[in-house]
């Protein structure tokens, strides 16, 4: 006898469309003032991004990792959390780390190489950014379980690639998460490559929300350009993860940049495929369903361009004034020994 013990699904949620279009049945409540933050915080992302990479260009910044193409997914789940809640960052959400409290001038610090912009500043509940592959689902998932532990009201939200759920310690953190049912959220940002290597050599799996099923969780994905899914999908995921089930949420973007600004990714990618992605801008979808609602014109975006630019301008100025950590703390702090 042979006897289906198990079937499941994964659902794609998607409410934006390219065209602007929205599926109102699946609008999650926001007014007309959290759409107009979100987009602000889409553009902020934009900018930093921008700024960072003519930084590094010219010698003024370290090796950096940009978001573009990806600002729907960071800043739609950020927005989504309550002050209360926690992030645990990749090196792929400086713009979730920037809604959430962390200071600019600080942020452009850490990746100019200083350590010491990592530290949030008190009450902001972000931790450092996790450059290991893979490595911060775990430190999620033990800080929700100790939130569990001391019932409180709180999620934790972690995020990380498509490649990291290569990893053992990815799959670790789910398995755990799942038997100890832990209020943690799992964002994989399916940019669909790690570094040069695409999904397609990372997984057979048609999902990466399916690797949610073998830990016994849920796993869901959604269109990752698409602010509103992200945003409904992460609340949905607040909501289960206060009840103790964690979620594992699949936004499936696209990284429009190199890998980091010591890669070229023409050298694996064709032109083609990002013009075809181009078309499904996250800034420009919510923009044009802004100005089809009368909520946005070419006047206000061009204000909102003058104060980014110069709120940028001024973190730039800030960075540039912190003094640099003096060297030797490399080999007091970051190799094995520790501080001396
Ligand atoms: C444990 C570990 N192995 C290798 C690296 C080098 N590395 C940095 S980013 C990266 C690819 C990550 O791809 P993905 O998880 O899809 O995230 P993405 O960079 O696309 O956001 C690799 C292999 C690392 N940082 N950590």
């Amino acid at each position: 006898m042979i006897r289906t013990l198990q079937k499941f699904e994964i659902q794609r949620i998607e409410i934006l469309n390219e065209k602007a279009e929205v599926d109102t049945k699946l609008l999650p409540k926001i007014s007309e003032k959290q759409i107009l933050e979100m987009y602000r915080w889409m553009y902020i992302t934009r900018e930093f991004d921008k700024k960072a990479i003519a930084l590094q260009r010219t010698g003024r910044l370290g090796t950096y990792a940009s978001m573009l193409g990806q600002e729907a997914t960071i800043i739609g789940s950020a927005y989504a959390l309550r002050k209360q809640d926690w992030i645990f960052p990749s090196f792929r959400y400086s713009g979730g780390m920037l809604l959430r409290g962390i200071l600019m001038d600080k942020l452009y610090s850490y990746w100019g190489g200083d350590e010491r912009g990592a530290k949030p500043p008190e009450n902001v509940n972000v931790f450092p950014l996790c450059i290991t592959v893979g490595e911060q689902p775990l430190h999620a998932t033990g800080y929700a379980w100790g939130l569990k532990l001391q019932k409180q009201n709180a999620v934790v939200l972690t995020d990380f690639g498509d490649g990291a759920t290569s990893t053992g310690d990815m799959n670790e953190a789910l398995n755990y998460a799942g038997v100890f049912q832990v209020p943690v959220i799992f964002l994989c940002q399916n940019n669909q490559f790690a570094i040069s290597i695409p999904v397609s050599k990372q997984t057979a799996a048609k999902t990466l929300a399916q690797k949610a099923i073998a830990a016994g969780i849920k796993g869901v994905q959604v269109d990752g350009n698409d602010i509103f899914a992200v945003y409904k999908a992460t609340q949905d995921a607040i909501a289960d993860a206060l009840k103790g089930k964690p979620t594992f949420i699949e936004a499936l973007t696209y990284r429009m940049s190199d890998h980091t600004t010591s890669d070229d990714s023409k050298k694996y990618r064709q032109e083609k495929e990002v013009k075809e992605w181009l078309k499904k801008d996250p800034l420009q979808r919510l923009r044009v369903y802004m100005e089809k609602k009368k909520m946005w014109n070419a006047k206000k975006e061009e204000e909102l361009k003058k104060e980014i630019e110069s709120m940028i301008d001024k973190a730039v100025k800030s960075y540039e004034s912190i003094p640099r950590a003096p060297r030797e703390d490399i080999f007091k702090y970051t190799l094995a020994g520790g501080v001396t």
